[in-house]
């Protein structure tokens, strides 16, 4: 079985990240979207909630599962048999670090890097954007999945109360 992980913070998951999902379940066995855990970073919602959402929001594609993990994302991949990082690749900028990430990746373990283009629909969206658009009121929903897009509105509604 050929295993791919997605990794991300996912706080939360954008239609642009989901996008990545599906694209990679149709190359790989398995996919496992991995929810990097950093402690120093506080995030609008837990880990918790985060795998949540993507499970919800990933139900539909049987070969998807959801993890977390605190630590390298490649000894995630030794530990769990998988061959391959894929990562969306939304300009230029992101191509610099990814591509700095994928060698040092690859030193480390070997592993492989699949840097996809992202889909020009969502080349501008990020979770950090959706978070700033949404607190001020602007309309995301047509950005997100549709949990995460209820889970957001009501977290923004009790920060605000
Ligand atoms: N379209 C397409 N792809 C997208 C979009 C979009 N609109 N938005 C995000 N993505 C993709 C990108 O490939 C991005 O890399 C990935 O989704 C995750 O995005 P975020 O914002 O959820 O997550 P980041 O960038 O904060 O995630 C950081 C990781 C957790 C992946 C990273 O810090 C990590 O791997 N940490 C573990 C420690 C480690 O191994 N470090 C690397 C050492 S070389």
């Amino acid at each position: 079985m050929r295993r791919a992980v997605c990794p991300g913070s996912y706080d939360p998951a954008t239609n642009g990240h989901l996008d990545i999902i599906e694209r990679s379940a149709k190359l790989f066995d398995e996919i496992v979207v991995l929810v990097g855990i950093n402690k120093n970073k506080k995030g609008l919602f837990t880990v918790e909630e985060r795998l949540d959402m993507l499970r919800e929001t990933t139900a539909g594609l049987p070969n998807v599962r959801v993890d977390s993990w605190q630590g390298l994302t490649v000894d995630y991949c030794r530990a769990n048999d998988i061959v391959a990082i894929t990562k969306g690749l939304r300009s230029v900028s992101d191509f610099d670090y990814e591509l700095q990430m994928a060698q040092m990746n690859h030193e480390l373990s070997k592993v492989e890097t699949l840097l996809m283009p992202n889909n020009p629909a969502y080349g501008f969206v990020s979770s950090s954007l959706v978070k700033e658009v949404a607190t001020y009121g602007g309309d995301i929903e047509h950005l997100v999945p549709p949990v995460v897009f209820e889970r957001l509105t009501k977290r923004l509604r009790e920060k605000d109360s």
